[in-house]
């Protein structure tokens, strides 16, 4: 595989978009030559944080698909369905931050696992609490 066919899979919810999230995208962008980002449903988001997304699913998915360094955008139905969303994109990396850190390690023998450090000080619902007050 030459490294001009490298790709990436990232995940996330992506609501209430910030710097933290850039950075993640750019930085998971620069380990290959092609970046996949499932942006969690509106549903699977209510599942993991017990509340509904501040931004419905589509304008997630329309914020994340104009940035530079994303090649493709999908939903991502449930966390179960990770390793076949790795397989359908054929990717080479998995990369999260590292407050998911161990969670995906048994998607190693599909392809690598990186975990990037977060972006410090800043989260959505930072940013939500900033507004509210
Ligand atoms: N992130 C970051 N720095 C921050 C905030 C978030 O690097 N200050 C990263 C997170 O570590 C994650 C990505 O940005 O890798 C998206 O963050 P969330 O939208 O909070 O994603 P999450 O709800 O954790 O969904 O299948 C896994 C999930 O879909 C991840």
């Amino acid at each position: 595989m030459t490294s001009r066919n490298k790709k990436v899979i990232t995940f996330g919810t992506f609501d209430v978009f910030h710097v933290g999230h850039l950075k993640i995208l750019e930085r998971a962008r620069s380990l290959g030559d092609r970046l996949f980002v499932g942006v969690s449903t509106d549903a699977l988001n209510q599942s993991k944080k017990g509340r509904p997304p501040v931004y419905r699913q589509e304008e997630r998915v329309e914020i994340i698909a104009a940035l530079r360094c994303v090649d493709e955008v999908f939903l991502e139905e449930s966390l179960e369905l990770k390793g076949d969303y790795i397989r359908q994109f054929r990717a080479d990396v998995l990369v999260m931050g590292d407050d998911w850190r161990g969670r995906f390690d048994d998607f190693s023998s599909l392809c690598e696992v990186v975990y990037l450090p977060r972006t410090p000080a800043i989260s959505t619902t930072e940013v939500i609490e900033r507004i509210r007050y």
